[in-house]
């Protein structure tokens, strides 16, 4: 990388994050997404050489569970993922230069290259760890096959990640209290030899490169407090049978966030064999001695300076993965002899009505649900990109998408292009000749200066506001000058500046916006397509002629959002909560959705089950004796329970949701067969049954005793 300001004489790339490949885009996934692309546009449009590259993360066991969920391989349940998001992505003009996968041979054969690296310079060790292991199924449970409490907030976490809570990655055997994912059996520790990377070695290295990196703050702060607590190793196998193997280790496979990360450079490369070398050279950006030299040989650099090597590599993630790509990515990055980030551009998380998504509770509105409704894409990524800062935590509504969509692009950018090409088009037949004013020329090569500095500080939104407050000044101009009121001569200059304006404007909102910009760009009659204009075209002169206009945006009406959002609290409702009576589940905004949550309703399930399968299941009437809140949880809450032959200890995810003092004295009704578990601690021994994400308990309205059985 170099530390120029955009454009630079080095190619870019820039990534985003890799969706785990199991389960259906939401529009809080995109956020990451259309963040990458507009970036990747922006830049092009400052005259950046840029690729935008991605991928499916393929491997892991978020995958791997979620396919035994599904009665199929892992490979074939992410294939089909794989393919969908190919097909979605490119709906939401995110255009990816390469979409990939891990588990390709592009990807394979550079992973194997990482690994060798790491091996030959004497970076990677063996030692004991402790593995959760199911001992009733005798299966190790790595990652996401185990849940439980994060040993440093106390929240509840699973697999390698405290998703819920600090946001930690965990490393195996950290996770307490461990339970298998798959069957709710208590799990225990087993000692396990592993592969580790000595990342503490590359502390002073990792310091000096987060003081290098550029992008977000949080990006660089998060890890700088993480080097200064001491860096952990960092165990890179996994006892699982989905991934790549690690090299002479028939039990073992990599880790997944080893080569995943890696596919960034696969991607790129893949898009460079494609188009060729003489196009776009993958080794001139990620090799350390690719630019390197070239540079030195024009005394940029010093020879060997891997902090100057390569090209401007950006990475545009979650925050919830800011270790993984400041720490472990480039310690490997730096140990293979690649070059290291520019920048890493971490998003906020995103919410919903001020709630988290859930992809298990439905709450969520769907990438397709949303092109169904019959709503333009770029109307969510113009929400997207100018509701908050890309480091924010942002919330969507639809009432907000309304607001913004009405005020900022109908309002402002739609009506100053419309009554501009319109007047230019009645009197004119197109741009009339006269010459630019000195204002207006000013104004534009100032949002011309505000957009490339937006750039260089990695702010889409700021250069997307560069676009906006034109058009902005655009109605302010045309309203102050009133050439309506004017003869045809004297209203020449004024049109003539609003259709440079209107033409700026399409240059600049073009990344965050690009088929509206496509549809002003022909509009003003221009050739070519306005996603290769560069900033120089905002001031060049529009077409002489052009034909007439057609209104950019239509506004959302009021009613349509009472529905819309009717819509979303119904299924919201009415959604049977399979987390209800247990600790319920939110997530983050990095694709790990884990239903297909198209349906209000969850399905009806397909297999008819047996009376005496039935018969199996104890359900008894239960008399609420004690309740008390668990402390550390946010959700769990304490049982006795009398069922008739004893009083049972049961845990209940029901805090937010219920007055815990108004529980004892009342009768629920409580599953009694269950396999007993483990949480926060505290056996539950049964579980109570409650409807819906409101965890509404059930109880019976005659006098039934404690004990009763429910048939
Ligand atoms: N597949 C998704 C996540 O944890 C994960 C990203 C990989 S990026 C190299 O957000
Ligand atoms: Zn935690």
């Amino acid at each position: 990388m170099s530390h120029e300001e955009f454009p630079t004489d080095r190619p870019a790339v820039v990534t985003c994050g890799l969706p785990y490949a199991n389960g259906d885009l939401h529009i809080g996934h995109l956020r990451t997404y259309v963040g990458g692309d507009v970036l990747s546009r922006a830049l092009r449009t400052v005259g950046q050489q840029t690729a935008f590259v991605c991928g499916s993360d393929m491997h892991g066991t978020p995958i791997a569970v979620q396919a035994i969920e599904e009665n199929t391989d892992p490979e074939s349940f992410a294939l089909a993922w794989h393919e969908q998001y190919q097909e979605t992505f490119p709906q939401f003009d995110v255009d990816f230069d390469n979409f990939g996968h891990t588990h390709d041979d592009t990807n394979r054969e550079l992973t194997y290259e990482f690994v060798d690296a790491l091996e030959s310079e004497g970076y990677v060790y063996e030692d004991e760890v402790l593995v959760a292991w199911d001992p009733a199924d005798d299966q190790p449970l790595p990652d996401r096959y185990v849940e439980g409490t994060c040993p440093y907030c106390g929240e509840q976490a699973r697999g390698d990640e405290c998703d819920e809570g600090c946001g930690r990655h965990l490393e195996p055997g950290e996770i307490e209290d461990p339970v298998s994912a798959i069957s709710g059996n208590p799990a225990e520790y087993r000692e396990r030899t592993h592969k580790f990377f000595r990342v503490s070695d590359l502390a002073e290295y990792l310091s000096g490169f987060l003081d290098r990196l550029e992008g977000t703050a949080n990006a660089r702060n998060q890890p700088r407090q993480w080097i200064e607590e001491g860096l952990q190793d960092w165990c890179i196998t996994r006892d699982l049978d989905w991934g790549f193997d690690y090299p002479g280790e028939e039990d073992l496979v990599l880790y997944v966030w080893v080569d995943a990360p890696i596919e960034y450079v696969a991607s790129t490369r893949q898009y460079s064999e494609r188009v060729g070398s003489d196009t776009y050279d993958w080794e001139a950006v990620w090799k350390a001695d690719g630019v390197v030299e070239a540079a030195s040989e024009t005394g940029d650099a010093d020879e060997g300076d891997p902090s100057d090597a390569g090209g401007e590599i950006v990475h545009i993630i979650g925050q919830d993965i800011i270790q993984h790509h400041t720490i472990f990515w480039p310690a490997m990055l730096h140990v293979a002899d690649y070059a290291e980030p520019r920048a890493v551009v971490a998003s906020g998380f995103m919410n919903l009505d001020g709630d988290a998504f859930s992809t298990s509770r439905n709450r969520a509105i769907w990438a397709r649900e949303f092109l169904e409704e019959g709503f333009p894409p770029d109307t969510l990524r113009y929400y997207l990109t100018t509701v908050g800062g890309f480091q924010d935590e942002i919330d969507f509504s639809w009432d907000r998408f309304a607001e913004r969509v009405n005020g900022e692009l109908v309002g402002n950018v739609g009506n100053f292009a419309y009554r501009s090409l319109l007047f230019a088009h009645r009197n004119y037949g197109g741009t009339p000749d006269a010459d630019l004013s000195a204002e207006v020329r000013e104004r534009i090569a100032d949002a011309v200066e505000a957009f490339q500095a937006a750039v260089n500080d990695y702010s889409t939104r700021e250069a997307t506001q560069a676009a906006v407050d034109l058009a902005g000044f655009g109605n302010e101009y045309i309203q102050r000058h009133e050439p309506w009121n004017l003869d045809e001569d004297e209203a020449a200059p004024v049109i003539r500046d609003c259709v440079q304006l209107a033409k700026a404007v399409a240059v600049l909102i073009a990344p965050a916006t690009p088929d509206t910009a496509r549809r002003l760009w022909d509009q003003l009659g221009e050739d070519g397509d306005v996603a290769d204009a560069t900033l120089d075209a905002a001031l060049e002169a529009p077409p002489a002629e052009f034909d007439a206009p057609e209104e950019l945006f239509t506004k959302v009406e009021d009613e349509r959002i009472e529905k819309l959002n009717a819509k979303l609290d119904d299924r919201v409702e009415t959604v049977g909560e399979e987390g209800a009576a247990d600790d319920g589940e939110t997530e983050s905004d990095e694709t790990d959705g884990d239903d297909d949550g198209d349906m209000a309703y969850e399905p009806l399930a397909d297999e008819r089950i047996s009376f005496d399968d039935f018969e199996d299941v104890d359900i008894r009437v239960g008399h609420v004796e004690d309740a008390e809140p668990i402390e550390d949880s946010d959700k769990l809450v304490r049982l006795d329970v009398d069922i008739g032959v004893e009083t049972r200890q049961v845990v209940a995810g029901i805090k937010q949701l219920h007055d815990v003092d108004s529980l004892p004295g009342t009768d629920v009704v409580v599953l009694a067969n269950l396999e007993k578990a483990e949480l926060f601690g505290y056996e539950s021994d049964g579980m109570v049954l409650a409807a819906g994400e409101e965890a509404n308990l059930l109880t019976t309205h005659g006098d039934a005793e404690p004990g009763t059985k429910i048939r």
